[in-house]
């Protein structure tokens, strides 16, 4: 048996087990296939050094990587049990055997797996198995005549490739049965009590090269660390509140939309935006004041923390004592922008707190919240490095230079954003090369959870290339430090300097 043959032979082992257990995983739990549950286990592993890197370098795209680099592991992975088979066949075998029970303990380490999902990288050991053997049986001369061997191998090999794609494609279509879809649809859209209008028209400077205002649904950022986003149906959706409470809550969306809806224009900023970075959006929220919710259940005067957790096993620890503030708008959100969240943003319900770092208020897929202590429980960053209290700190970027229209010679526009959630923007400064600061002209206020867009034009700039940097004042007198820090552990902090050239 060639190497190349048996390295195949591997390859196409380990896809049909995959492919044997999306297919079971379909039916009986979504999240128990090892391809993501492995995936998943990965992403909680990861030290921190590297996944502070993933979403650095490939922002909302890390899970596309990670799903490449994964594939590329199990093709060296697939071809080394092949490989393994020249040797020994017991060897290849014993090696796809490990594989699986990697990926079976993996399944069952997942927070949202049901025990009966063990079954799909269980079925996926004897599959991998047995076409190991049978592939390696077919690629070995003595065993076919040599004539037939390599056509017929090709062609066994391409029928067992389309077969491993077709279990793992009618596995995707049985876990896509669960209906999110129109759950969304049935949901629809919500009326709040205080209807938003939509951004003032000098609110943003898009025509200067600005972003607009209101961030898309589809181009908000996304942060999270799920592998594929749960998929749950409004019906089947419930939330706990308890712990130190005086009376337990338990509400289904229903009895949530129930409540009085309110909107809130608020942007969220991930702890992990670098100085100058992308991840920062705007959107109008709808949802249900947590606060409320949390005055009807009682807090104990003893808790430190509101813990939330997410159907796929995140947790945020979020002050209660931010939570609780009148004012605050510490949220359950059931809409974003006109409509009902999208999957990858928490359908059906999610947590946000303006003025705080996602990581410790804005759990998506929330089912669980409990009244507790620092001491008593640690939210899914804390372990890795970050701050278990999370602010947000007063911040500003440059988006765009451009030659100024109709100006003189040698002017330049600038635009950029600036933010200071649940305090607000009350100037913000433009330098040219080092030089002397100019006040950039703030667009219209979108409100104090909001960011604030400006502009400002920068004139006698020379030809030749240039710098441009930033910098905002807060409402409360608070001044933008030049100090670098980095986003790990409370948030990044430092100018931004933007180059560009005339
Ligand atoms: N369930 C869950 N919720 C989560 C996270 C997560 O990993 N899992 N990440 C948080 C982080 S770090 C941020 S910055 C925000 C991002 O929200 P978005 O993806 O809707 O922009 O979600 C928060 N909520
Ligand atoms: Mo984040």
């Amino acid at each position: 048996m060639s190497v190349p043959a048996a390295a195949l032979s591997g390859v196409l082992a380990v896809l049909a087990a995959l492919g044997a257990a999306h297919l079971v995983a379909g039916y009986v739990d979504p999240q128990s296939s090892p391809y993501l549950a492995v995936g998943s286990s990965a992403i909680d592993r990861t030290p921190p050094w590297l996944k502070d890197f993933g979403i650095s370098a490939f922002g909302s795209n890390d899970k596309l990587v990670l799903l490449l680099v994964m594939g590329l592991v199990m093709v060296i992975f697939g071809a080394s049990a092949g490989v393994l088979c020249r040797r020994s066949r017991a060897a290849g075998a014993s090696f796809i055997v490990l594989l699986g029970i990697v990926g079976t303990f993996a399944a069952l380490g997942r927070p949202d797996t049901e025990t009966i999902g063990v079954l799909a990288p269980l079925s996926a050991i004897p599959v991998g198995v047995a076409v190991l053997m049978f592939l390696v049986h077919r690629a070995t001369p003595e065993a076919v005549g040599e004539r037939v061997s390599r056509r017929s191998f090709l062609g066994t090999s391409a029928a067992v490739a389309v077969g491993a794609g077709l279990s793992a494609v009618v596995g995707q279509r049985a876990r896509n049965s669960v209906d999110v879809a129109a759950s969304r649809t049935a949901v629809g859209t919500v009326t709040p009590t205080n209807p938003l209008s939509p951004p003032a028209p000098g609110a943003d400077f898009v025509a200067d090269g600005g972003p607009s205002f209101i961030t898309g649904n589809g181009d908000f950022y996304r942060v999270d660390t799920s592998f594929d986003p749960p998929r749950i149906r409004a019906e089947d959706w419930s939330l706990r509140i308890h712990g130190m409470v005086d009376k337990e809550i338990t509400l289904d969306f229903a009895q949530l939309v129930e409540r009085p809806l309110v909107a809130q224009r608020v942007t969220f900023t991930c702890v992990s935006y670098e100085v100058g970075g992308d991840l920062v959006s705007t959107a109008d929220w709808v949802g249900v004041q947590l606060r409320d919710l949390l005055l009807e259940a009682g807090v104990r005067s003893a808790a430190e923390q509101v813990y939330s957790t997410s159907s796929d096993g995140f947790t945020a620890s979020t002050p209660v004592d931010v939570v609780m503030q009148p004012g605050r708008g510490a949220m359950l959100a059931v809409n974003m922008n006109g409509q009902p969240l999208p999957v990858e943003h928490g359908f059906p319900v999610r947590m946000l707190v303006p003025g705080l770092y996602g990581y410790v208020s804005a759990t998506k897929w929330i089912t669980d919240i409990e009244l507790t202590t620092y001491a008593a429980a640690r939210a899914y960053w804390t372990p890795r490095g970050w701050s278990d209290h999370g602010p947000i700190k007063i911040a500003s970027k440059i988006t765009a230079v451009r030659r100024s229209v109709g100006a003189s010679r040698n002017t330049v526009t600038v635009t950029g954003v600036a933010w200071y959630q649940a305090i607000g923007i009350s100037a913000v400064q433009i330098r040219v090369d080092g030089g002397g600061w100019q006040n950039a002209r703030l667009g219209a206020d979108g409100g104090k959870d909001a960011w604030r867009m400006w502009r400002a034009d920068a004139a006698d700039v020379g030809g030749g290339s240039h710098t441009v940097e930033c910098r905002a004042t807060g409402t409360d007198g608070t001044m933008q430090t030049e100090k670098m820090a980095p986003p790990a552990p409370d948030g990044a902090t430092g100018w931004h300097t933007f180059a560009f050239t005339v």
